[in-house]
C-alpha cells in the first residue's frame, strides 16, 4: 500500500520533471526553467534559514518602485547567484555593495533564470520594469515572480515564500538591446508581452520557507507538492494531485482593516462569526504571508482574502506575480480565485505592478463572499 512505500520509491523534483518531459507534458526548455527556479528557491531557503546569523535582517535602506521599504532579503532574493552558482552573501558592512548589485541587476532568482539560458523576459516585484535577458543567454519563456513575499515576517523567523508564473514564448520581446533600438522600446515591448491574463499561464508555483521548505508546482495537470529533504538537498514529491476541500471554516483576512471595508464586506465578515446551526463559527488564521496563508488554505480549505478598502482601492496584492499564479494553482486543485466579481485568471493586467482584490480558496467559500459583494 502507499503507506508502506519504501524509500526506493522516492521521486525527486528532477525525476518528476524529466518524467513530465518524457510524457510530453512540458518541453525540455520548460524543464530547465523549472529546475533553475527550484535552485533559486533552495538558495533563498538557505539565506532565509541563516538570516539572523548572517545579519541580513532589517530594512535594506532602499525604497522599491512601489514606495515600500525593501528588506535586505527582498533585494538579495531577487539577485541571483552568479554564473559560478556561488551566492554572494553580503554582510552588514557591505550594504552599499548590496545596492550596487541590485542596481546592476545582478540578481538569486534572475541569475538562475538567466543562466538557465531558456528565459527571455523576467518581471519581478523588486524591479520597476521587466528585464529582457541578453540575447546570448536568451530563451523564450517569460517568467514573473515575487522572490520573497511576506518579508516583513523575516525578522521574527515566520513563514515567507517565493511565487512564480511562467508564460509562453513571445517573439515580440526577444530583445537585442544593442541593435534594436533604445532601451525604452525594449522595455515597452517587454511590458506588453508580460502583461498577459493568468489564463495563459503554462506553469506556476511557490516555495514556502517554513518549518519545512515546500515547493508547490502545477504545469496544468494538477498540483504537486515537494518537500526539501535537508539531508540530500533535494525536493522530494510528498503529495500529488492535491484537491482543496470544497468548503472550509477557516478565514484569513487582515481584519485590522475592518473599519475601512465597505458594508457588504463587513456583513460577510460578521456572518462568519455567527455560530449557526453547528454552534461553531469560523476560525481566524492570519500569518500575513500570502504563501503561508495560501498553503494552509489549500490543504485545510477555507478562504484567504485581501479586499479593497477605503485607502487602497485595489487592495494590496499584485495581479501578475502574486494573484494570477496563486489562482492558477488553486484552480488546478479544484478551488477558486476571484476579485470578488470575476475570475482572477480572466483579468489582463495593463501594468506590471497592478494590484487587485483577492479572494481565494475553497469554491463554496469564495462563492459565498462573491454573493455578499454582488
Ligand atoms: P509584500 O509583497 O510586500 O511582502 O506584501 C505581500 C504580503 C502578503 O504576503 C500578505 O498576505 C500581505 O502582504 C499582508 O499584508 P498586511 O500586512 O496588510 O495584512
Ligand atoms: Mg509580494
Amino acid at each position: 500500500t502507499s503507506s508502506t512505500k519504501s524509500s526506493y520509491e522516492l521521486v525527486t523534483l528532477t525525476t518528476w520533471l524529466l518524467k513530465q518531459e518524457q510524457a510530453g507534458v512540458i518541453d525540455n526548455e520548460m524543464t530547465i526553467v523549472l529546475a533553475s527556479i527550484s535552485t533559486a528557491c533552495k538558495q533563498i531557503a538557505a539565506l532565509v534559514l541563516r538570516a539572523p546569523i548572517s545579519n541580513l535582517t532589517g530594512v535594506q535602506g532602499a525604497v522599491n518602485v512601489q514606495g515600500e521599504d525593501q528588506k535586505k532579503l527582498d533585494v538579495i532574493s531577487n539577485e541571483v547567484s552568479d554564473s559560478t552558482g556561488k551566492l554572494n552573501i553580503p554582510t552588514r558592512s557591505s550594504s552599499t555593495a548590496i545596492n550596487q548589485e541590485h542596481d546592476a541587476r545582478v540578481q538569486v532568482f534572475s541569475n538562475c533564470l538567466k543562466s538557465s539560458g531558456r528565459t527571455g523576459v523576467i518581471a519581478s516585484e523588486e524591479e520597476d520594469v521587466p528585464v529582457a535577458v541578453e540575447q546570448s543567454y536568451s530563451g523564450n519563456y517569460i517568467v514573473v515572480f515575487d522572490p520573497l513575499d511576506g518579508s516583513s515576517n523575516i525578522d521574527a523567523a515566520v513563514s515567507t515564500g517565493s511565487i512564480f508564473g511562467i508564460y509562453a514564448p513571445n517573439d515580440e520581446c526577444l530583445a537585442d538591446v544593442e541593435d534594436n533600438g533604445t532601451l525604452d522600446s525594449v522595455e515597452q515591448r517587454c511590458v506588453v508581452s508580460v502583461c498577459q491574463p493568468g489564463s495563459n499561464l503554462l506553469a506556476a508555483g511557490y516555495c514556502m520557507y517554513s518549518s519545512s521548505v515546500i515547493f508547490v508546482l502545477t504545469v496544468g495537470t494538477g498540483v504537486y507538492v515537494f518537500t526539501l529533504d535537508p539531508m540530500y538537498g533535494e525536493f522530494v514529491l510528498t503529495q500529488e494531485k492535491v484537491q482543496i476541500p470544497k468548503a472550509g471554516k477557516i478565514y484569513a483576512f487582515n481584519e485590522g482593516n475592518y473599519a475601512l471595508w465597505d458594508d457588504k464586506l463587513k456583513q460577510y465578515m460578521d456572518s462568519l462569526k455567527e455560530p449557526g446551526d453547528s454552534g461553531k463559527p469560523y476560525s481566524a488564521r492570519y500569518i500575513g504571508s500570502l504563501v503561508g496563508d495560501f498553503h494552509r488554505t489549500l490543504l485545510y480549505g477555507g478562504i484567504y482574502g485581501y479586499p479593497r478598502d477605503k485607502k487602497s482601492k485595489n487592495g494590496k496584492l499584485r495581479l501578475l506575480y502574486e494573484c494570477a499564479p496563486m489562482s492558477f494553482i488553486v484552480e488546478q486543485a479544484g478551488g477558486k480565485g476571484s476579485d470578488g466579481h470575476q475570475r482572477i485568471l480572466d483579468i489582463t493586467p495593463t501594468e506590471i505592478h497592478q494590484r487587485v482584490p483577492l479572494y481565494i480558496g475553497s469554491v463554496e467559500e469564495v462563492e459565498k463572499v462573491e454573493k455578499f459583494l454582488a
